[in-house]
């Protein structure tokens, strides 16, 4: 009998974190079998807090009988500070298999309360280094250890962004730390294992901080100190020996401060780094340290200091340049093929004082020459002037770009030699890439690629609309619509975890939510829209669609409880706004942003702002309903229910004719009434024939924007016209997703026209070429094209539901792959002259629910026999029904052919 296996154990989703919080934490693990239709039927976790002892148990679940294999909640003592815990689970199946003590598995906790930081918050003495100096400040201390060390942590945070430095070497490989959260209210803290760095006898710390996004320029130019006017360093070092004693090394008035070869790097701007300036050895304990100023201590708060909570920004990939382009206009531009987030490494040999510009555009203009009008006010621009004297290899720290062409100025050389002197280091949170999607259209696949270029260069720490102009910003619209594409390409629980946290404590006393999370536009910065509002319909939204999206992707109840009461508060706060409670028809909304019904030098499409405001908070009520079932809250669920009815009925009184028409004839309103349910029976398929026709009309084009756009091929495949939707994927012409394509793009653009078809720009004003709202598409390719989606009721694919359609003659092939909280999912088809071969991979654990369009039973075959038989053998039938024949299977892998009936 073949054996039964548990691989890929995970706490708070990932593989043995350091520095959790206090929190009860959430394991879960992945079944190996290759045998059909298996199930977990009990679970037995241990917990020792004695590294990997299990004999002297903390807490032991005993053997559970149930199936939850993914987010199973720690039920022992509550956990302390700076604890490493150890882990191993045992499962047993519906086969009588038990698979035996898994590998054992850690997370340790962070330093969880405020009062255990004897570290003070330190800066550089201002007497001597100004504060608002733009280099970045170098602090260090010197300290003294003893021989025994058999541990060491440290736990450091910045108010800006910092790396630090032990003995000369870089501690760990995280960038922008401490990440951006609203830090007012929520500061993470980063935990390191030290214990390797360190020696007994003389020691040294260096950290180097700049003012990333605490007092940087945000927003807008000379738009600074947002959260606070000084840099500064909290750091806490805890060395343990042999002999049981622990010493603690924190940031105090004793550090010593300078400045480096660092003279300026902030993330709009860029860097300038002077070679020449650097201090060689100014992180081991033999530095001189002459001349170099105290630190002073600062009034900073502890109180808001949180764990880190996501995967860190890392350099992920490594890009190198395709070509040297010599511009019409005379520059040096290297062409790294791809629109990419991150930063120009540079490995030279050239004489000191040489001075290396680099400037960063996304994109060539029309003649062909380096242009930078998109970026407003951010320079993108690196300096770095030579040491000279060998090889000198640099990138800059804290600061990245959004680019593939980088301008070459002040170092003339060989195009080989230029090519083999520059690497582009590709910069993101360093999620798990789960999911995968390819068909027989090629443009396509280059659609994917780009949807997932622009998910890798705007999940920088915060879902971003963009990665290159001066905003950067944490738009909540433009998340709530790419949600759920993002749920598919990466694992992205914690990264939203961290984003919700910060949307709620951003979230207005009176259930208002920001446009941008953290929000630094307030009530006072004004930007493209005037005073930016808050509280924009399918803006503030993400606050009760990103959490509930988050809950069925991962199953993470404790996300969807701790953000419940910030959903509420969205929803009731929207319906405190209107004339009517029913009717949200008052205040400031993006609208439809940037659709192409928009008027003449408008952003917001036709649509009105009743109708799209209206529709999104009857969906919200409606989610709510769901999530108020999911907590077991039933008066709650009962409310959202009845408003959610209440909502649908006064928005067809306003919106949709007695005889069922929709009174606004744009497609995205048509989008958002059938895609929220709000128009049933007659008017439903009126309006759905209605959007039919209007793409039709337009030569299978759409006019949609933010809005519209992220539903537009769900609302058609849903009610019957997939073929549509299909001829609007592959429409190469303006406006479409692969216009841009066909135009070169390697990532998504903001508007449908970007680049225009004669070759000139949008404008210059708000045109970027990597953001990512309109590859919320990539859901549909998952869902309705390969067919791989889920029954929500079962959530994170426990049961999973396989679902292709085939379509018109736009494809042949699809297939998409998921790794899935519970493992790897896959659906694949093809279809030749009527014959259908669909092959599908369902996990251990899970089920999932098949529907195989025009198929009759009787004439489809499983792995060479007939269908019927094999399920037979399993006590299961199948049902044709309207959408093909529907049935069950247990997990496995299957591979279905059949001819399509006419
Ligand atoms: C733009 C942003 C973003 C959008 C808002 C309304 O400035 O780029 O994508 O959500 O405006």
């Amino acid at each position: 009998m073949t054996k039964l296996k548990l691989e890929a154990l995970t706490c708070n989703y990932r593989v043995n974190p350091l520095g959790t919080d206090g929190e009860r934490p959430h394991f879960s693990w992945k079944l190996l079998s290759e045998r059909r239709g298996t199930r977990q039927t009990s679970y037995r976790i241990q917990v020792s807090g004695h590294e990997a002892d299990f004999t002297r148990l903390l807490w032991d679940s005993g053997k559970v009988d149930s199936e939850q294999s993914i987010q199973v909640l720690y039920g022992g003592p509550d956990l302390r500070s700076q604890t490493r815990y150890s882990y191993r689970v045992n499962v047993w199946d519906n086969y009588g298999r038990e698979s035996g003590w898994s590998d054992v598995a850690w997370w340790e906790t962070g330093l969880l309360a405020a009062n255990e930081w004897k570290a003070s918050w330190i800066t550089p003495d201002p007497e001597h280094i100004d504060p608002h100096a733009k280099p970045v400040f170098l602090l260090r201390k010197h300290y003294k250890l003893k021989s025994g060390i058999v541990r060491a942590r440290m736990y450091a945070t910045a108010a800006g962004v910092y790396e630090v430095f032990v003995n000369g070497s870089r501690v760990g490989d995280a960038l922008f730390a401490p990440g951006w959260t609203s830090y007012n209210k929520r500061h993470q803290v980063q935990t390191y294992d030290v214990t390797g760095l360190l020696k007994s006898g003389g020691n040294a710390i260096g950290v180097m901080v700049g003012d990333g996004w605490y007092k940087g320029e945000l927003v807008k130019k000379d738009n600074r100190n947002y959260y606070g006017s000084q840099r500064a360093v909290l750091l806490q070092l805890h060395v343990r020996y042999k002999d049981g004693s622990e010493e603690v090394i924190a940031s105090n008035s004793s550090w010593k401060c300078a400045t480096g070869p660092v003279l300026l790097s902030e993330i709009y701007a860029g860097e300038l780094y002077d070679a020449r300036l650097e201090r060689s050895g100014w992180t081991t304990a033999q530095y001189d340290e002459e001349g170099w100023c105290a630190a002073v201590v600062c009034s900073l708060p502890y109180a808001q200091l949180v764990p880190q909570e996501n995967e860190p920004v890392r350099v992920i990939e490594t890009l190198y340049p395709q070509a040297v382009i010599h511009t019409p206009a005379g520059e040096c531009v290297l062409d790294m093929g791809q629109n990419m987030v991150g930063r120009m490494r540079l490995t030279l040999n050239v004489p000191a004082g040489t001075h290396i510009k680099l400037r960063h555009a996304e994109v060539l203009d029309k003649e062909g020459n380096f242009y930078t009008g998109n970026l407003r006010h951010a320079e993108q621009a690196v300096e770095y002037i030579a040491k000279g004297g060998g090889t000198e290899s640099y990138a800059p720290c804290f600061t990245f770009q959004g680019f593939r062409y980088v301008k070459v100025e002040g170092w003339q050389a060989a195009d080989n030699v230029l090519l083999g002197s520059f690497a582009g280091e590709v910069i993101h949170s360093d999620m798990e890439q789960t999911g995968e999607f390819s068909c027989s259209h090629p443009l396509v696949n280059r659609l994917q690629q780009n949807i997932v270029w622009g998910q890798r260069g705007n999940f920088l720490d915060v879902p971003t609309d963009c990665p290159q102009r001066d905003e950067r910003l944490g738009w909540t619209g433009d998340a709530q619509v790419f949600i759920r594409t993002a749920a598919f390409n990466y694992q992205v629980g914690p990264f939203f975890t961290k984003w919700l946290r910060d949307l709620k404590a951003d979230q207005r006393p009176d259930g208002g939510v920001p446009s941008v999370i953290p929000d630094v536009l307030g009530n006072h910065v004004s930007g493209t829209m005037g005073t930016s509002p808050h509280s924009s319909a399918a803006w503030g939204d993400a606050a009760v669609i990103c959490p509930w999206i988050t809950y069925i992707s991962f199953a993470d109840i404790r996300l969807l409880e701790s953000q419940y009461e910030s959903m509420k508060a969205w929803v009731d706060f929207v319906r405190g706004q209107g004339e009517d409670e029913l009717l949200w028809n008052t205040g400031k909304h993006y609208g439809d942003w940037l659709a192409l019904d928009a008027k003449e030098n408008s952003y917001i499409g036709a649509t009105p702002k009743d109708l799209i405001a209206t529709a999104y908070f009857a969906y919200c009520a409606s989610l709510l309903q769901k999530a108020a079932n999911v907590l077991k809250r039933t008066d709650d669920a009962q409310y959202y229910s009845e408003l959610a009815e209440r909502i649908k009925a006064r928005f067809n009184e306003e919106f949709v004719t007695p005889s069922g028409r929709l009174a606004s004839p744009t497609q995205t309103a048509h989008v958002l009434a059938l895609q929220f349910g709000l128009v049933e029976g007659g008017a439903r398929e009126r309006t759905a024939r209605e959007l039919n026709r209007l793409v039709e009309e337009n030569g299978y084009r759409l006019t949609t924007g933010f809005v519209g756009t992220p539903y537009l091929c769900q609302a058609l495949s849903d009610n019957g016209y997939h073929e549509t939707a299909v001829k609007l994927l592959v429409q190469e012409s303006y406006p479409s997703w692969l216009y841009s394509v066909v135009k070169g793009a390697t990532t998504i653009w903001e508007h449908w026209d970007g680049i225009k078809p004669d070759g000139s720009f949008w404008s210059d004003n708000m045109n970027s070429f990597n953001h990512y709202a309109y590859g919320a598409i990539g859901d549909w390719l998952y869902r309705y094209v390969a067919g791989l989606d889920m029954n929500e009721a079962e959530p994170a694919y426990k049961r999973v539901r396989i679902h292709p359609r085939f379509g018109a003659d736009g494809l042949s092939t699809a297939r998409a792959v998921l790794n899935s909280p519970y493992g790897r999912i896959e659906s694949a088809w093809r279809i030749d002259n009527g014959q259908v071969e669909l092959s599908v991979i369902v996990p251990p654990n899970t089920s999932a629910e098949i529907v195989l369009p025009g198929a009759r039973l009787l004439e489809v075959a499983e792995g060479g026999r007939l269908l019927a038989d094999v399920l037979a053998e399993h006590r299961q039938t199948a049902a044709e029904t309207t959408d093909g024949v529907r049935f069950l299977v247990g997990s496995g892998r299957y591979h279905f052919s059949y001819r399509l009936t006419s």
